[in-house]
């Protein structure tokens, strides 16, 4: 059994603005996530362009950006045993038109909308899943330099 992770998941504004919010959320407890926290924010885009800015300079950042500022999403702190590959897998390939022919059944083909709106998000490796975790709920990771061993074992 791998270790339980931690994963920072987003319900991204089109499947938010469809309603689906509390599905996509029964379905991830269906999955044997337990969700530890959750919030409703809006973006601003100063905030969405730091969140993506590995993919700064791209073609398709400003579409993204745009996105993800228009309207309300969802983050959420799942957790499980390898919960950051496990999330991955239950959302699919990035792109919806790929998801919709190759995994019909996860969560990118039943919510997404486009190759730029593919209704939710999820950490790829445990070094964004922490960087990510502190982007929104930066109260909830221990403080490393008072609390190191809590810190190390966070994510
Ligand atoms: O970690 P992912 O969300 O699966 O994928 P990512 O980190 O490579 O890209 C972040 C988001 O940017 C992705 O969810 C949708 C968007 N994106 C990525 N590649 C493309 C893209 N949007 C468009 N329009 N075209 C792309 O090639």
């Amino acid at each position: 059994m791998p270790e339980v992770e931690k994963t920072l998941a987003l319900l991204k504004p089109d499947s938010v603005r469809a309603g689906k919010a509390q599905e996509i959320m029964q379905l991830i407890e269906l999955n044997g996530f337990t969700i530890i926290a959750k919030q409703k924010l809006q973006l601003t885009r100063a905030r969405a362009e730091e969140f993506y800015g590995e993919h700064y300079g791209k073609e398709f950042f400003p579409k993204l950006v745009n996105f993800m500022t228009s309207g309300p999403i969802w983050a959420l702190v799942l957790a499980k045993p390898g919960a950051i590959l496990a999330w991955r897998a239950l959302m699919g390939p990035t792109n919806v038109f790929k998801a919709r022919a190759e995994q019909p059944k996860c969560l990118r083909a039943l919510y997404g909308t486009d190759g730029t709106q593919n209704a939710t998000h999820g950490s790829d490796s445990p070094a964004s899943a922490a960087r990510e975790i502190k982007f929104y709920f930066p109260h909830l990771v221990p403080d490393p330099v008072s609390d190191p061993a809590a810190a190390a074992d966070y994510i």
